[in-house]
């Protein structure tokens, strides 16, 4: 059985997100929106401390964080071949590999996968599924990287066994992708990687670290250190740049028209965070998936390798999405923070010193289930540099 809509596998994280998690599902949002609880492990809240030394060393490109320092062996390697069915896929039926690996505070460890050329479906190229087992309560994260071709989206997400989600799908094409950190407590988990279409001409080759440690990026609080021009003058649409439409993997497109990331002339050094704010403005959609969005333009510090960055707010009945590109480019996307049915999402990106970036804030539209009765709505976005 290999026909598939992304709907249908949203709806079965969704539907493992309502029965999984025991008293926190009223704690949400209406199951009948489609919308989630807030994840009962998110790390929003437990922030604290710097940086400790289990920090790995970033998401290089070609997986060569951890142990060491070198790319060294996997840890698993996914077989070669998946057998029939769905194989290793987590949602369509699959089993995902039984790995054997465990984690703890301060440990980690790689897997090895590929995006086969013949598992594709409508949805992805090929989606596997990893199943781990947490031997004591720590703050992780799992890192993707793979060779970018033109075109092809990445995704990777951390998962419940019963399949709903602990860290929403990031989703990037620029060759490396994190999950944001998020808190487990003991229990067996599973890593879920795949890639979009078209399928591959010859199998595609990934690495997956998942690592324990400390990634802190608390709200900031006090004044911003900048804030989103008033754009109602431009009917909100002065800092859109993107378009963003949902068919499976999100299909992006200039927003057209005059718009502009705002130049907010922040320098995001390692150790430093900054504080934004903006406005989610009450409007229609320009005819894509979201109403507001609010692009803001930062440079990555001379010593920074990696951008945390967090959007809270407090509308109960708004999903506020993040989109990280490289500037002047929506063809570039690092990273997503999607989590649907939370006032926070977080995502983590490589940078590259020097190099200029979208931090790109768009409000859902989902006034046809009627939500979105919270806006306007003012948001504010911390963005912490390593
Ligand atoms: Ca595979
Ligand atoms: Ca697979
Ligand atoms: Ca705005
Ligand atoms: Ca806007």
């Amino acid at each position: 059985m290999r026909t598939a809509s992304w709907a249908a596998i949203v709806s079965l994280a969704l539907a493992g997100a309502l029965t999984g998690c025991g008293g926190t599902a009223g704690a949400g949002r209406d199951a009948a929106t489609g919308d989630a609880p807030a994840s009962a492990e998110a790390g929003a809240g437990d922030a604290g401390g710097a940086p400790d030394g289990s920090t790995p060393d970033g998401m290089a490109p070609d997986g060569a964080e951890g142990d060491g320092g070198g790319p060294g062996p996997a840890d698993y390697a996914e077989p070669a071949g998946e057998g029939g069915g769905a194989g290793n896929d987590p949602y369509l039926g699959g089993t995902p590999e039984a790995t054997g690996l465990a984690i703890g505070p301060g440990g980690g460890f790689t897997l090895e996968g590929t995006i086969a050329t013949d598992r594709a479906n409508e949805v992805w190229a090929d989606s596997d599924g990893f199943r781990f087992t947490v031997s004591a309560t720590t703050t992780l994260r799992a890192e993707l990287s793979y060779a970018p071709a033109a075109g092809v989206l990445w995704q990777v997400a951390i998962l419940r066994v019963n399949r709903s989600l602990v860290a929403w799908w990031s989703i990037g094409n620029q060759g490396a992708a994190s999950t944001r950190p998020v808190t487990l407590g003991p229990g067996d988990y599973v890593i879920h990687v795949a890639a979009g279409l078209p399928a591959p001409s010859t199998p595609q080759p990934y690495r997956v670290r998942v690592q324990s440690g400390d990634w802190a990026c608390a709200v900031a609080g006090g004044a911003a250190d900048y804030a989103e021009a008033d754009e109602a003058a431009a009917g909100h649409r002065a800092n859109d740049v993107a378009a963003v439409r949902w068919v499976g993997f999100p299909q992006i497109s200039p927003a057209g028209g005059a718009s502009a990331a705002e130049a907010t002339g922040l320098t995001l050094g390692a150790g430093q965070t900054r504080a934004l704010e903006g406005l989610a403005a009450s409007v229609t959609s320009a005819g894509d998936g979201y109403l507001d969005r609010d692009a803001y333009e930062v440079t990555a510090g001379a010593d920074a390798r990696e951008i945390h960055v967090r959007v809270d707010h407090t509308g109960q009945d708004v999903n506020l999405n993040v989109f990280i590109f490289a500037a002047g480019d929506t063809g570039k996307l690092l990273g997503t923070a999607t989590d649907m049915g939370a006032t926070s999402n977080e995502v983590v990106v490589p940078v590259t010193a020097g190099a200029k970036y979208w931090i790109w804030v768009g409000t859902r539209d989902e006034r046809s289930y009627g939500l979105d009765t919270s806006l306007p709505l003012t948001y504010r976005v911390t963005a912490c540099a390593r």
